[in-house]
């Protein structure tokens, strides 16, 4: 059994609702009682692409799903609330990033854990920190150092729906 982080991001057809439906499913994964999800924030969308804000949050939950079946249960979610991939970056209905899968470095052609952008993302940090304060990466840093003012200054605080 290990802890996984995942990020959570939509920004089409409520997205707020796609969240909340995708944070249900997510929590079938998780073992017993352990499944915990972040308040939901609002974000600017990061990328030159056009498009309209995001909604973000981050899920914990323990698991004993491999890591390749892990993602494909994520893949599985977001083909089933319509994900349609288009364009690297792009408008999307969701996406599901596993971020964590315990404190393990994984390197595989469908798969790189930790998910590389997530040290400089606000609107994955910010979550995260909601959930777990006191995680340290396995690149040995807390995440209490990453998570500055600055980044919270990024994030819109949603009420939950
Ligand atoms: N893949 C490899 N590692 C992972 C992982 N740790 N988790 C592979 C999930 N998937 C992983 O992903 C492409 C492939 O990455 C998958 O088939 C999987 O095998 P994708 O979700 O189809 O493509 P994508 O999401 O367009 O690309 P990418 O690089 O994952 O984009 P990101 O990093 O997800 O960024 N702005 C705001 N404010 N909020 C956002 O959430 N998201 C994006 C997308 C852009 N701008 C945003 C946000
Ligand atoms: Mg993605």
């Amino acid at each position: 059994m290990v802890t996984v982080f995942v990020a959570l991001g939509a920004n089409l057809q409520q997205p707020q609702q796609q969240i909340m439906q995708a944070a249900q499913a997510l929590a079938t994964l998780a073992e017993g009682d352990s499944f915990k999800l972040s308040p939901c924030y609002r974000s600017v969308p990061m990328g030159d692409v056009e498009q309209p804000d995001y909604v973000n949050a981050v899920a914990c939950f323990d698991t004993s799903l491999p890591p390749l079946e892990l993602l494909d249960a994520l893949q599985a979610i977001e083909n089933n609330q319509g994900r349609v991939r288009i364009l690297h970056w792009g408008p999307r209905t969701l996406d599901l990033d596993l971020l964590l899968y315990g404190q393990q470095h994984i390197k595989l052609p469908r798969l790189t854990v930790p998910h590389y952008g997530m040290k400089l993302r606000s609107f994955v940090l910010v979550p995260l920190f909601d959930i777990a304060p006191k995680l340290i990466l396995p690149c040995g840093t807390a995440l209490t150092d990453l998570v500055t003012q600055s980044l919270r200054d990024e994030l819109q605080l949603l009420s939950p729906q």
